[in-house]
């Protein structure tokens, strides 16, 4: 067999799996005891119930919780490892990191009630590291991160008994409750759905965000760069893909020191280059400019160009395939973390108090390799955009008003006179189901035409800075009047790149944000917002979208939706959830139409806040004030 014969790519596998199993799309099996599997039959005359006597909403609802749970624990043990990391920092065993944002650091320790007074940074580092890290294990009481959703959210979640008591404990009672002869109860299978995505958003990744802006510093406006174009010909190329920072900074930092670089260029190559796939791309985007090479299903393209000497993984949307597919050119696969690894790549045992040594191995590996490259084989697709990146919720405070008076006012001013019609999280993955980043440049290009100002994080993220969005000059000209009006006046792009997957607790914060500066209710639902995941895959992308909606929000999925195989439990979480909650789900596959269903949501919002007439904000003078009294 010649190598070509083996190149068998993600569009041919999912070719060859069909046609998919309408149970496992209906979400209408179940494989939770050996009496099964059991399937309930969606015609007449076939079974309608499990060798239990499960019916379709249970084993429907079983099966949502599963997922959810899932996705809530890969979230939260990144932030479970980011918080113990910076233990070690804090306890001087991790050499080459350091703690970058100290005021973030002093802020996150007030909030969660430690003593700083004469205490060293390491010490007070220490301490907000083992506070955070016993979230995942607390039993009893509240997450510390709730406290800081506004207080009517945290009334409703107190009085529906969804509050999150601890990470792990959601994860864990979510499994208990779905194993056989449990929770059978749609409803109460749900409401455990929702605390634990609760301990996610506000929990798990609330952590990761934080702690890693702690230790690398939090994201501020960067210029940086997306697509193909950005791998060169004449480097060592290093991709670093995944989601947890704590390798790929490394990696970086490493990337500059002058020995290794020398190295690279008596190899033959002009230097080392450093870019992205999925979330850890976003990562060193934010903080570093480092170029993204592409999102989730540009990850064996990457190989394919021939330009690519190291592929370096931690965990998370890797696809098994990488090391077969880089069999076929010279690319070494490289797994890093003790749960994640491939049979057929190398893997290089990451811990913190080895990771400068090994990230400097790792280049040394992608250096010595570039002489297996095959310069006929190289073929680097010249496109390439430009992009603005950096935004966390703290960072949109100071564009908007100033290091010195920081505020969201002009944000909310402009909700309410008009100009910004609403805001949308448009999120997630890619799904080889639907033609890449399609969906997500159409349904973005509609809201931001019609004046919504759009967050974004993740695949979606990179996908709409792909197409232009976040440039600030160029993602102009798809904005509607009103929006590029603001967007000029405050110098943002009308695309903001808000980080990685865990990162969505970024948009929580900044929701909230909006909400405490007043003028437009008093909670997340009141607000003219939405969100949506229009291309999702994985299980995280579930538990993000339950979370938002416990927030408060309507949030729209593409592709296909896991519960269309009960009714019940369909029409619970479309329609009824939200007189809980005062968010909902929708499905929807035409990026036109969920644009439709996002922009009549929000104007429902204007209209019952009563700012639905847009209308210029007047300034007074004193003959007018004079008038009104
Ligand atoms: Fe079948 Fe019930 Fe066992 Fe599921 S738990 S496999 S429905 S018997
Ligand atoms: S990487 S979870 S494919 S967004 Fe966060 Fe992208 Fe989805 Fe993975």
């Amino acid at each position: 067999m010649n190598s070509e014969e083996k190149l068998i790519l993600l569009d041919e596998r999912l070719k060859l799996q069909q046609p998919q199993c309408g149970f496992g799309i209906l979400e209408i099996c179940c494989r939770n005891c050996v009496m099964g599997p059991c399937r309930i039959s969606p015609f007449d005359g076939g079974p309608k119930l499990g060798v239990c006597g499960a019916n379709e909403d249970t084993i429907v609802a079983r099966n949502l919780l599963r997922k959810i749970a899932v996705g809530t624990s890969a979230h939260s043990d990144h932030g479970r490892a980011v918080a113990e990391a910076l233990i070690k920092v804090a306890r001087k065993e991790a050499p080459g990191y350091e703690i970058k944002d100290e005021f973030k650091l002093i802020k996150l320790a007030l909030e969660l009630g430690i003593d700083i007074k004469d205490k060293k940074t390491e010490e007070i580092a220490e301490k907000v590291g083992e506070v955070c890290l016993s979230q995942f294990g607390n039993q009893e009481g509240e997450l510390i991160f709730t406290k800081r959703a506004p207080l009517k959210r945290q009334k409703i979640w107190k009085e529906l008994g969804i509050t999150p008591r601890g990470v792990d404990r959601e994860v864990v009672e979510a499994l208990h409750r779905t194993h056989m002869g449990t929770d059978q109860d749609y409803i109460n299978l749900m409401k455990q759905a929702q605390r634990c995505a609760l301990s996610d958003g506000w929990g798990g990744s609330m952590i990761a965000t934080d702690l890693t802006d702690v230790l690398f510093g939090t994201p501020e406006p960067i210029l940086g760069q997306v697509n193909f174009g950005v791998l060169k010909e004449d480097y060592v190329n290093i991709i670093v893909h995944g989601h947890e920072p704590l390798l790929s900074e490394m990696i970086v930092i490493a990337s500059e020191d002058p020995e290794l670089i020398n190295l690279a260029k008596e190899k033959g190559a002009k230097g080392i280059n450093i870019g992205g796939i999925c979330c850890t791309a976003n990562e060193v985007l934010m903080r570093h400019g480092i170029s993204i090479i592409g999102n989730f299903l540009n990850q064996e393209m990457a190989i394919t160009t021939g330009a690519v000497e190291v592929m370096v993984v931690d965990i998370q949307c890797i696809m098994a395939s990488l090391p077969e597919i880089s069999s076929c050119f010279h690319t070494k696969i490289i797994t890093t973390s003790e749960k994640a690894k491939i049979p057929g790549a190398i893997h290089i045992h990451f811990t913190e108090e080895n990771a400068l040594e090994k990230a400097k191995e790792i280049i040394k590996m992608a250096i010595e390799n570039y002489k297996n490259r095959k310069k006929e084989n190289v073929l680097i697709p010249e496109n390439k955009m430009d992009l603005v990146a950096g935004f966390s919720y703290e960072s949109i405070y100071y564009i908007l008003g100033g290091r010195f008076r920081a505020t969201y006012r002009p944000l909310n001013d402009n909700i309410i006179n008009g100009k910004i019609r609403g805001i949308a999280g448009v999120v997630g993955c890619n799904n080889p189901k639907v033609v890449h980043d399609q969906i997500h440049i159409k349904l973005v290009s509609k809201l931001i035409e019609n004046d919504v100002l759009v967050l974004q994080t993740g695949c979606s993220a990179v996908a709409c800075a792909k197409a232009g969005f976040m440039d600030s000059v160029k993602g102009l000209n798809y904005a509607g009047k009103g929006l590029r009006e603001v967007c000029e006046a405050v110098g943002i792009p009308p695309v903001i790149h808000m980080g990685s997957c865990v990162d969505n607790s970024r948009i929580l914060l900044a929701a909230t944000c909006v909400v405490k500066e007043g003028g437009l209710g008093d909670d997340i639902s009141e607000l003219p917002a939405a969100g949506a995941a229009p291309e999702w895959m994985s299980e995280k992308a579930l538990s993000i979208g339950q979370y938002f909606v416990s927030s408060g929000v309507f949030v729209v999925f593409g592709i296909t939706w896991p519960t269309f195989g009960s009714k019940n439990l369909t029409k619970y979480l479309f329609e009824d959830i939200e007189k809980e909650v005062g968010g909902k789900w929708a499905f929807e596959n035409d990026p036109d139409k969920m644009a439709d269903l996002m922009l009549k949501h929000i104007d429902e919002k204007r209209k019952k806040l009563g700012i639905d007439k847009a209308r210029e904000r007047v300034l007074y003078d004193m003959a007018m004030r004079r008038e009104l009294e």
